[in-house]
C-alpha cells in the first residue's frame, strides 16, 4: 500500500476522529511532510479531509469516495486478500473484468467504478449508473464448481446482497426473480452474470459477477423514476459505498461455499415477493398470464398458467412483471 492508502484506510475506519501528522508520520513510518503531500492528493481525489492545527486530519462523516485500498482492508480483516481496481469511470465494469479475466485476472478480483457510461443491465437493456451514488462492480469468479452449481451463482448472490444490506443497515431488501433487489416496491440494485465457457470439457472458465447498487442516487431519468429507488437517503447516510462493496464482496465470497448444498434457496424463497403473486410471464415469443407458486431447486420460476398447467421458467430469456 502506498502512503495515501494507508492514510485513507486508517482515516475512513476511524471517521471524525483527528490524527496529527506527528502520529500518521510514526505510524507510517515515513516523514511529515510526506503525510501532508498524500492528504493533498487525497483531497483533489474528492476525499473530504479537515485538516486542523494542534489537531490533524480527520475524514469528515459526509466523506464516501470509493477506494480499493479501503474496500481491500475490509476484506482483509474477513479473511480475503483479493485485488480491487476502483475507476472514476468507464463504459462497464463487467466489461472490464471480462477483459481482465482473459487476461488471466485471478479468482476474486473486482472491478469497481463511481460511474458507468454504459451500465448494461440483461438482454440488451442498460443500466443507469451516474456517479457517486451507486456503486456498479463486477466480480471475477474461477468456480472450482459444477456447472450446475454455476448456474445458481446469480440466485445465490441476490441472496448475498440482501444479507449485506441487512446486517449493515437492519434493512430487510426483497427479491424479485430472478435478479432484482426492492425495497419498498422498488428496484434497489439488479445483477448481471456472464459466464465463459470451454467449448471442448463444457466447463465453465470463468463467470463475471456484475452487481449495481443504487445507493443514494435520486433524479432517475423519466423511464425508470416509477420503477427504480435508492436503498439510503443520502442525507442520514453514514454508511459509506466502501463498507457496503466490501460486504457484499465478503457475503458473495462466502455464500459460494453453499452452491452445492444449496443451503441459501430457502433463504431466497423466504425473501422472494414473487411467490404467491399474479405475474405477467414475458417469453421471447409468447407471453402470458400465471400464477407464481414455488422457486426449484435450480433457482427456476415454478408458475401455475391460466389453465392450470404447472410450468417452470428457467433463468434465461424470461421477465415477469407483477400484475
Ligand atoms: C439488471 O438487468 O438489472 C442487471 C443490472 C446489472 C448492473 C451491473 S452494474 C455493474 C455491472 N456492469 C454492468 O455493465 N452491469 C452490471 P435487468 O434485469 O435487465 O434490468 C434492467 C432494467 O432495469 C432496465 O430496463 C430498467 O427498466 C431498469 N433499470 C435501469 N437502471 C436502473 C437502476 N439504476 N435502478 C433500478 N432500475 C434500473
Amino acid at each position: 500500500m502506498t502512503t495515501k492508502e494507508m492514510i485513507v484506510t486508517i482515516l475512513e475506519e476511524n471517521k471524525d476522529h483527528y490524527f496529527s501528522g506527528e502520529t500518521l508520520a510514526a505510524q507510517l513510518n515515513v516523514s511529515r511532510a510526506a503525510i501532508s503531500k498524500a492528504v493533498k492528493e487525497l483531497k483533489k481525489e474528492g476525499f473530504t479531509i479537515d485538516a486542523v492545527t494542534n489537531k490533524g486530519y480527520c475524514l469528515s462523516s459526509e466523506s464516501d469516495v470509493l477506494s480499493s485500498a479501503v474496500i481491500e482492508s475490509y476484506l482483509q480483516k474477513n479473511g480475503y486478500y483479493v485485488e480491487t481496481v476502483t475507476y472514476k469511470t468507464i463504459e462497464s465494469t463487467n466489461q472490464t473484468a471480462k477483459k481482465m479475466a482473459l487476461d488471466g485476472a485471478n479468482h476474486g478480483t473486482v472491478v469497481l467504478s463511481e460511474e458507468q457510461t454504459q451500465g448494461r443491465g440483461r438482454l440488451g437493456r442498460s443500466f443507469y449508473s451516474p456517479k457517486n451514488s451507486g456503486i456498479y462492480m463486477s466480480i471475477i469468479l474461477r468456480p472450482q464448481f459444477d456447472m450446475q452449481s454455476s448456474l445458481l451463482i446469480t440466485t445465490a448472490a441476490s441472496v448475498a446482497v440482501c444479507r449485506a444490506i441487512e446486517k449493515l443497515t437492519r434493512i430487510q431488501a426483497e427479491i424479485k426473480w430472478v435478479n432484482d433487489i426492492y425495497l419498498n416496491g422498488k428496484k434497489v440494485c439488479g445483477i448481471l452474470t456472464e459466464a465463459v465457457t470451454d467449448f471442448e470439457s463444457g466447463t465453465i472458465e470463468h463467470i463475471i459477477l456484475g452487481i449495481g447498487i443504487n445507493v443514494t442516487t435520486a433524479n432517475f431519468p423519466d423511464e425508470i423514476k416509477e420503477i427504480a429507488s435508492a436503498l439510503l437517503n443520502s442525507s442520514s447516510n453514514k454508511l459509506t459505498r466502501n463498507e457496503l462493496a466490501a460486504e457484499i464482496i465478503y457475503q458473495v465470497f462466502e455464500i459460494t461455499n453453499e452452491l452445492q448444498t444449496k443451503e441459501f434457496m430457502s433463504e431466497y424463497k423466504k425473501r422472494s415477493f414473487v411467490i404467491g403473486q399474479k405475474v405477467n410471464v414475458i417469453q421471447p415469443t409468447n407471453t402470458f398470464l400465471a400464477t407464481a407458486i414455488d422457486i426449484n431447486e435450480q433457482g427456476g420460476l415454478v408458475v401455475k398458467a391460466e389453465d392450470g398447467q404447472v410450468i417452470e421458467l428457467n433463468t434465461g430469456e424470461v421477465s415477469i412483471r407483477k400484475v
